[in-house]
């Protein structure tokens, strides 16, 4: 069946402005925009439930544009839908504090659900999302009462398919039966560099066939009635994932560019502009033109507040019959963290602080009943885990994710879980080094500024015998680097404590937990600062008097800073002892403060942490020094490696006694 006159005029009105806001900024991506008009209009028209006026009610369905250089696509429908993205908005197309950035931006333009651009995290965001959505439901739905059940759409390129994340995640999805996910595959055979054919060959509908999801193929993706049937399939298909694979064109509609690698990433150009409009039987001398039939067409704000009422009724009802889960819904939605008892741990025992951390999280996972998360494949080793929170699994939707051994697919997929909303503080877990496998997950969750947390353990060369390979050297860098990324590395057990109250109430940001493999002593704090010092980022820990000489540690080391200090104190030096758990906290304290721990006439500053020591002269100053690794680790006992490093009571001594020697 053809598509109706208001449909088509619906459709070429998208493609028309996809095509003027790039041409307006001379930059961006049409073609794909063009080409996907006719999935678009079908989606926010006809097939999700979703409300322009409240982009935010929790039970709306969910879109994400995995493939976001394609963002024009989604501006132009979000603001013919009746979001609240003018017409102006669009005119200002990828400039200065417009709204309609180059990527589509969480929490900057309404109705963007997360932020895209790296390809392949969208689609693992939308797996997250799935996730939510079935814990969540789990969580809350009453017999006949439903009131969490929402599907997820996303639209993912031939980028999102190549980058081995949509592997990772598909698998998860397959596995985890999360029927209500919708994706569409943009298959126009076109990528950059030229067609799909130099890059790209294996069988997509195979490799998802395989990945235990429900595919099906359009073969064109103007025909409206094939993609309803495909979509109707899918929302029948109650146990796994849905792909829909859409042949389309690029740049659809342009006699010249369609079917080009250059339709993907620039402007056509303002001749090829005018021949498409002409082709379209439209105007070429209007710009920005919207029938007026179709802003009334397309407009779903009355469609939109009918869908979010009836939804209302089904929650008052359910919060009537139901008001104590509605206490805890509405706690799971604010974010709240509930009332817990910091662990105290005796002083003297020695404890990893990975296994410390384990024992916090059973002492506040009733304070976080929503919380989920997991580790890839390492719980053995991370101790991450809600005891008795059970495991998810396409039966049961427990606390506890297995995510196999994925981890940026868990990063994304953590991400994908916070944005969803409802599910508190997410988190996933790994050795640190392998953080490097997520980075890309860790620096969007720092950039869209979620509540998340990432527990690394094994945190340092002292894990010893597995080697190089698995010795974090040039990591806490790397991950200081990341703007907007708390990196905490606790010196003990009660440090540790501190360290997930820090994380669970973070509100605008993830917390990533670096946690030692190796025991470390208890602090006895009858002798020391308390360990609520943590919540400042560094704190004076012990002193000998006003200080000559600081040691300045983190984490593991901080034991071994102390030791020295009063080595040192005892030989007659003056000497102060600064755990400074997370340099973040640290910058963010006022100058007093920083000045009072690391007062600026001392001079003699010595760090200890075994890594490089890139950015540590920003705490020892000019004349300071540090006790880093400049290179990588070695295969040996722990406490021998460490030992060999320089990690050990006479090298801190000497060192120490050096610089103070050299300073004064
Ligand atoms: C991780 C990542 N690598 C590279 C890019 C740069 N990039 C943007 S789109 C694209 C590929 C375009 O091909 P496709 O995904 O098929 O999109 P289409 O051309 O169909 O719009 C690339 C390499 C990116 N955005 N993310």
């Amino acid at each position: 069946m053809a598509n109706t006159e208001i449909e088509q005029l619906s459709i070429d009105t998208i493609r028309t402005l996809s095509m003027d806001a790039v041409q307006q900024a001379n930059a961006g991506h049409p073609g794909t925009a063009m080409a996907l008009a006719p999935l678009a209009y079908l989606l926010y028209t006809e097939v999700m439930n979703h409300n322009p006026a409240n982009p935010h009610w929790p039970n709306r369905d969910r879109f994400i544009l995995s493939a976001g250089h394609a963002c024009v696509l989604q501006y132009s429908t979000l603001h013919l839908a009746g979001y609240n993205l003018s017409l102006e908005e669009l005119k200002r197309f990828r400039q200065w504090q417009s709204k309609t950035p180059g990527h589509p931006e969480y929490r900057h333009t309404e109705g963007v659900e997360v932020t895209t651009g790296p390809l392949g995290q969208g689609f693992a965001n939308g797996v997250g999302m799935g996730f939510a959505e079935r814990f969540l439901a789990q969580t809350f739905n009453r017999p006949h009462h439903d009131v969490v059940d929402h599907r997820v759409y996303v639209i993912c390129s031939d980028g999102d398919l190549m980058e081995g994340l949509s592997y990772e995640a598909g698998s998860l999805a397959g596995t985890n039966a999360l029927g209500k996910l919708t994706y569409f595959y943009d298959d126009n055979h076109i990528t950059i560099d030229g067609t799909t054919s130099i890059s790209f060959t294996e069988d997509r509908a195979a490799r998802f066939e395989a990945l235990g999801w429900h595919v099906q193929s359009v073969d064109d993706a103007n025909d409206l009635a094939a993609l309803r049937a495909a979509i109707s399939n899918a929302h029948e298909e109650t146990e796994r994932p849905s792909i829909v694979i859409v042949r389309s064109h690029i740049a659809f509609g342009a006699p010249r560019a369609v079917d080009t690698a250059k339709a993907h990433g620039s402007p056509l150009g303002p001749e090829e502009v005018a021949a498409t409009k002409k082709a379209l039987g439209w105007d070429p001398e209007k710009f920005f033109y919207i029938p007026g039939e179709v802003a009334a067409h397309m407009n779903r704000i009355e469609r939109g507040n009918e869908l979010e009422t009836e939804w209302e009724q089904r929650f008052s009802a359910w919060s009537e019959k139901f008001p104590r889960d509605r206490e805890r819904w509405d706690a799971a939605w604010d974010g709240r963290i509930g009332a817990w008892d910091l662990p105290e741990f005796e002083a003297g025992e020695e404890l990893a602080t990975r296994a410390a951390a384990k024992t916090v999280m059973q002492a506040f996972k009733h304070a976080v009943p929503t919380m989920i998360g997991g580790a890839a494949d390492l719980v053995e080793s991370t101790y991450t885990e809600f005891v008795g929170g059970g495991l998810f699994s396409d039966m049961w939707a427990g606390r506890n994710i297995p995510f196999g051994i994925r981890e940026h697919a868990m990063g994304a997929i953590v991400n994908g879980i916070a944005v969803h909303g409802g599910c508190v503080k997410p988190y996933g877990s790994t050795f640190l080094i392998f953080s490097d496998y997520m980075r890309p997950a860790v620096r969007l969750s720092a950039l869209m500024g979620l509540p998340v947390v990432w527990a690394w353990t094994h945190d340092s060369v002292g894990l010893g015998p597995d080697g190089p390979t698995h010795q974090p050297v040039e990591t806490y860098a790397a991950l200081r680097a990341i703007p907007n990324l708390w990196f905490v590395r606790p010196a003990d057990a009660n440090e540790t404590s501190w360290a997930w109250k820090v994380a669970l109430e973070r509100a605008d940001g993830p917390v990533a937990l670096s946690l030692s493999r190796e025991k470390v002593p208890t602090l006895d704090r009858s002798d020391l600062a308390p360990a609520s010092g943590l919540a400042r980022g560094a704190y004076t820990l012990w002193e000998s008097g006003s200080p000559d000489l600081i040691l300045i540690a983190t984490g593991a080391q901080v034991g071994l800073a102390l030791e020295a200090g009063r080595k040192l104190a005892a030989d007659g030096t003056a000497v102060r002892v600064v755990s400074m758990p997370c340099w973040e906290l640290f910058e963010e304290q006022p100058a007093a403060y920083r000045d009072e721990v690391l007062p600026p006439e001392v001079k003699a500053r010595l760090s200890i942490e075994p890594g490089v020591e890139l950015g540590w002269s920003r705490w020892t100053g000019d004349r300071g020094a540090s006790i880093s690794i400049e290179h990588f680790g070695a295969s040996a006992p722990g406490e021998v490696v460490l030992e060999k490093f320089g990690y050990n009571l006479d090298n801190v001594v000497a060192r120490a006694s050096a610089l103070l020697e050299r300073v004064s």
